[in-house]
């Protein structure tokens, strides 16, 4: 396979001269190219097979231990002005950047294959999908991204039809940390991704093209392209509501998207559509309608078991591709949180002894296909998506944030969206458990100046009064003594029942300064053990703990100086005041 579009053409033949690749490979996404690759990859060890009576259609990937997470540091958004990028990202210019890159990417894939991947970004006959083409010299992005995206022939047929689509070049180089960079330039719709190998830096239809260049571009055209899960929650009556939700990097999306009701719900069923980018657009009816990008998912393994996520944990048991996890001696995967077996061999290879720390990588990852979900919804291939009833925005807050609360508006639920702040977490390189600001959850993601970006989303509000309503959620609050307040997984179903019904004017709520909050009772916690003071506890706000917080928020919208938007400024200083009355 080739290629009849001149433009895709003239770009791979520019990058085999460039990177002097041995073969060029266009791949088709067919079974017997997977399975040329993946046999390929069981001689080079790139993939181990593991226990097919088990885990059958199974393997093993494990990266370099200085590659197991994205790197922020080294992630730039190259635009022609710094201010377009904005603080919230690293910058560098245009012609720097591609001076810098290129020298890497100079003779790079040197006795390596050069695959060209087609992939679509939604349902391939979706008017809100969009292609790309991503170069690689890595057979493992080759496979991921055939989980992950509609990738192969019916992409290229789009491509070839559009004409227009992303270029993503990527190769895993030597893996040195220090000629390493994951470079954005959304003027020119174009990736370029060199020496990692892992997840989000290096499969870029997922936050390169689905998050950093899709954010860019929805803003010139009126969408949104977020950090968020969408979910369908179908109630007894078989009436169904969808929520996108925007929670940090392994905050809980992926488990919240394929939730199964406790036992106490019978009757009550959840749908998955997305695990963790929702693409939204306003229709005709002034309504967001999402779709999910993604084809796959590219999960948190640590954690997953049959009680915290079933959906998961049965579909990662055939046709997974596992990344960092430890084994068992019978090869089987083995992860902290499993609950069944115990690791002989850690993510590294090595003889498995708890002084070298956890077993799996605390970011060990799984990569399926989202049809093996049991909750996979009907709708998610939906060309249109489904109507979002409320969004809602999360972190890790082990104290602070209640349990859930709504905003009062609009406005005021972009300034929670703005606020959101969140331990950080194995998914980026860095320390982990340092609260800080990730405002909709896009800190690493958003490809363009936060400032415009708030006052973009703000842009909604105008002559709409069908837009979701806004919510805020902490699943992660805690006691003095570490423990988490609440039971969360299944029994979040009880929080969003609250929302549904404050979407559906069903519940009253209890006026707050910061938000409304349900009254003690309107949380059904019908056969969950759990006090009622600490139902208190999580439903409570302390006035003088939220003046602290928005007095660090306000310092951090300020750090954004002229290009905030002033109805931002206004709605935080309503709260500040409010805060005030109510000291
Ligand atoms: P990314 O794929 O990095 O974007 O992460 P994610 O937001 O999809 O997070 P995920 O659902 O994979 O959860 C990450 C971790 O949080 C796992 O270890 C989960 O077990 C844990 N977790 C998820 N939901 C809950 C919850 O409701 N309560 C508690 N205590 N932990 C949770
Ligand atoms: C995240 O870190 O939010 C992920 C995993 O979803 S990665 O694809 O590596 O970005
Ligand atoms: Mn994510």
């Amino acid at each position: 396979m080739t290629t009849k579009l001149a433009s895709l053409q003239e770009w791979v033949d520019a990058v085999a001269l460039l990177t002097q690749p041995e073969n060029v490979h266009w791949c088709d996404g067919s079974d017997a190219e997977n399975d040329r690759l993946v046999a390929e990859m069981n001689e080079s060890g790139d993939l181990l097979p593991l226990d097919p009576e088990n885990y059958p259609n199974c393997y093993l990937h494990r990266s370099d231990p200085s590659d197991v997470a994205r790197v922020e540091h080294l992630t730039f958004v190259c635009t022609n002005d710094e201010d377009d990028a904005g603080p919230n990202n690293h910058w560098m210019k245009p012609a720097d950047a591609h001076a810098k890159i290129d020298a890497l990417f100079a003779g790079a894939m040197q006795s390596r294959t050069m695959y060209v991947i087609p992939y679509c970004m939604g349902p391939i006959d979706s008017p809100f999908a969009r292609l790309g083409v991503e170069i690689t010299d890595s057979p493992y992005v080759v496979v991921n991204m055939r989980l992950m995206t509609r990738m192969g022939t019916a992409a290229m047929a789009r491509i070839e039809k559009e004409g227009t689509f992303v270029k993503g070049l990527h190769s895993t180089g030597d893996l040195d940390p220090d000629r390493r960079f994951i470079m954005h330039f959304p003027e020119e719709l174009s990736i370029k991704s060199f020496g990692s190998g892992y997840g989000g830096n290096a499969l870029l239809g997922k936050k390169c093209h689905a998050l950093r260049i899709a954010s860019w571009q929805a803003r010139q055209e009126g969408w949104l392209a977020e950090h968020m899960l969408i979910v369908g929650v179908e109630n007894p009556n078989g009436e169904t509501h969808y929520i996108a939700c925007a929670f940090p990097s392994a905050c809980g999306k992926t488990n919240l998207a394929m939730l199964i009701p406790p036992e106490s719900h019978k009757g009550w069923k959840i749908w998955t559509l997305g695990d963790d980018i929702a693409w939204l657009h306003p229709d005709a009816e002034g309504r967001l309608r999402a779709i999910n990008p993604e084809a796959g998912y590219f999960g948190v393994v640590p954690g997953t078991n049959a009680k915290t996520n079933k959906n998961a944990f049965d579909m990662i048991h055939s046709d997974t591709i596992f990344t960092n996890v430890a084994t068992t001696d019978d090869n089987q995967p083995w992860w902290e949180g499993k609950n069944v077996g115990s690791p002989s061999v850690d993510w590294q290879g090595r003889d498995f002894d708890e002084k070298n720390g956890p077993a799996a990588h605390p970011n060990s990852r799984f990569t399926v296909s989202a049809k093996k979900n049991a909750a996979y919804s009907e709708l998610a291939e939906a060309p249109d998506g489904v109507p979002i009833s409320a969004l809602v925005f999360g972190g890790r807050r082990k104290e602070l944030a209640p349990l859930v609360y709504e905003a009062k508006n609009w406005n005021h639920g972009v300034l929670i969206g703005a606020s959101v702040a969140s331990e950080t977490t194995a998914a980026a390189a860095g320390e982990v458990g340092v609260v800080r600001r990730d405002p909709m959850a896009m800190k690493p993601f958003c490809g363009y100046n936060f400032a415009d970006y708030w006052a973009h989303w703000l842009s909604f509000a105008d002559n709409n009064n069908q837009l979701p309503k806004i919510f805020h959620v902490n699943w992660f609050r805690q006691d003095d003594a570490g423990k988490f307040l609440w039971p969360g997984f299944g029994e979040n179903l009880r929080v969003l029942r609250w929302i549904i019904d404050r979407c559906e004017n069903r519940v009253g709520a209890r006026e707050t300064a910061v938000g409304f909050l349900p009254e003690i009772g309107d949380i059904d916690t019908r056969d969950l053990d759990i006090s009622k003071e600490t139902m208190q506890a999580l439903l409570s706000v302390d006035i003088g703990q939220w003046q602290q917080e928005m007095a660090s928020i306000g310092e951090y919208l300020e750090t954004y100086g002229d290009r905030l938007p002033k109805a931002l400024k206004e709605v935080h200083g309503k709260v500040v005041s409010d805060l005030q009355k109510a000291s």
